[in-house]
This record gives structure tokens, sequence and C-alpha cells, in this order.
């Protein structure tokens, strides 16, 4: 895969682009990021890429033709002649693991990183495909959102994960929160490891993932839980989960330091 960021701080973008899973992979050639400056497509001497804001106000705004000659590069450079950039902004539609996985099949992306009041609603019109946005929270600019994209979809190319950390045990892969993990030592002040974990049972093992994957969702993402169609071994699982917590919650509460 091919990923373009537009962005007024390439370096910002190029040091998350370093480092860890999607670095590695970076390395490896099996993900290729570049990045463009529209203050390099300028046309005066200030280097300038952003002008004042119609209607008054504080704020500046990204200007079209430093963004649309950017553009003009990255089309040149990645042989994809009418391709649109995906605009990370408060505005777009939320990403969730589902989008990222479609992300995830293209072979060429590019991403725009808006700073200020954001890019020019013309640009957008006629340059954006799509505006995605990562949680709704406010950030300065969009390089730390574009990092997140570039991220989530870069851990999922074929041959980026090993084994260890497949995509498929992950958190969401099967629309629930992961499970709990633990490592030595086994007795510790603060606890100990749960004893089907060092029993060797892989059927057990498997079973108490699932059970403890099923019962933190339904107790911090109960709204993913609609969503994640349980089957019948899974809804009895939950079951089970809910009735020990339900004895637990009772039981600390009468044993609890009351009258
Ligand atoms: C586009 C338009 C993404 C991008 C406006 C980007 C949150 C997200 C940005 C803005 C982002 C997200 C510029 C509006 C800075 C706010 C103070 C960059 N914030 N900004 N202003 N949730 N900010 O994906």
């Amino acid at each position: 895969m091919r990923i373009d960021v537009i962005t007024l701080f390439p370096d910002f973008v190029e040091s998350c682009a370093k480092v860890g899973v999607v670095g590695r992979a970076r390395e490896r050639g099996l993900i290729e990021i570049a990045t463009w400056n529209p203050r390099d497509f300028a046309s005066d001497n200030y280097r300038s890429a952003d002008d004042r804001c119609y209607g008054g106000g504080p704020g500046v705004v990204m200007m079209i033709d430093p963004l649309r000659k950017a553009l003009d590069s990255v089309r040149r450079a990645s042989g994809s002649e009418h391709g649109k950039a995906i605009y990370v902004s408060p505005q777009g539609a939320r990403l969730d693991q589902a989008k990222v996985e479609a992300l995830a099949k293209r072979d060429h992306l590019i991403l725009l990183c808006g700073r200020y009041e954001g890019v020019d609603e013309r640009f957008i019109e006629h340059a954006v495909e799509e505006e995605i946005s990562v949680g709704d929270y406010v950030l300065s600019g969009g390089e730390l959102a574009a990092a997140i994209v570039i991220d989530a979809v870069g851990r999922l190319q074929d041959g980026v994960l090993h084994d260890a950390q497949s995509a498929q045990q992950d958190s969401f892969s099967d629309g629930l929160l992961d499970c709990p993990h633990y490592t030595r030592p086994e007795h510790h002040d603060w606890g100990v490891v749960p004893a089907v974990l060092t029993s060797g049972d892989h059927a057990a093992i498997a079973r108490w993932r699932m059970k403890q994957s099923l019962g933190r969702t339904w107790l911090r993402r109960p709204d993913l839980l609609e969503q994640a169609g349980l089957d019948k071994k899974q809804r009895a699982l939950l079951d089970e989960f809910r009735r020990e917590h339900e004895e637990k919650t009772t039981h600390d509460r009468d044993s609890g330091s009351g009258e």
C-alpha cells in the first residue's frame, strides 16, 4: 500500500511513521509513505499556504492552490491520475475497525491534514472523496488523526504482523473487547494469575478468554454487544459471566462495612 500525506508538518508525520510496527513495515517495503508540504507549492516568497477567513474573525484557512498543486504532485508521483484525498476532520464520519479494514484493502490512500480553521470548502468539494474523524474531540491539527489512520491501516497489511500479534486476535476483530492478559510472576503482592491460564488446557483457556471478552464488553461497551450478533455458545458464556458477576457484587455488598 502507498500512503501520501499532505501536511504543513511533514516532520511530525514522518516521526510517527518511523516507529513501531508501521516503521518496520515501511523498512521492509510493505508500506510506502510520502509527505507533501503545501508550503512547497506556494506562489509567494513567504511560502504562504493559508489566508484570512472570509466573513471576518481571527482565523485563517488553508488555501486551495497550494493544496491543489500538492495533490497534483501526489497524483504524478503515485500514478493515480484522479486520486482524491481523505480529509481527517472533526466533521467526518467516525472511523471504526470496519472502516479501517475497508481502507486497508485499497492500494493507495491520500490523507489531507488540516490546520488553523481547516481547508477552503471548495477544495473539499472538488478534491476530497471522504471526510473521516478519529473520534469526537478536537485536535489542533489533522496530523495526529492521520497518524492514527496510518497505524490502524498499516498494521493490517499482509506480512506486517507476526502470528503472535495476529489481527485475528484483536479487540474489535470480532466486535468484542479484548480479554485481560497476564505475564510473570504468577504470584505477586497485587494478585495471582487466574489458574486456568497456567493449566495447559487450551480449550478451557479459549473458553475463559471468550467469556472475559463477552463480560467486559457487556460491562463497558453494551452498545458493541448489540452489534456483535452472539452465537448460542457465546450467549451461554455471557450468561455464566453475568451470574458470577451478580454473585460477586451481591457478596461484596453483603460483606461490606455496613451496619
Ligand atoms: C479539519 C478541520 C481531526 C481538521 C478543522 C482533525 C479532530 C479530528 C482540523 C480542524 C482535527 C478528528 C483545526 C479544527 C484546529 C479545530 C482548533 C484539525 N481535530 N481543526 N482547530 N476528530 N483538527 O478526527
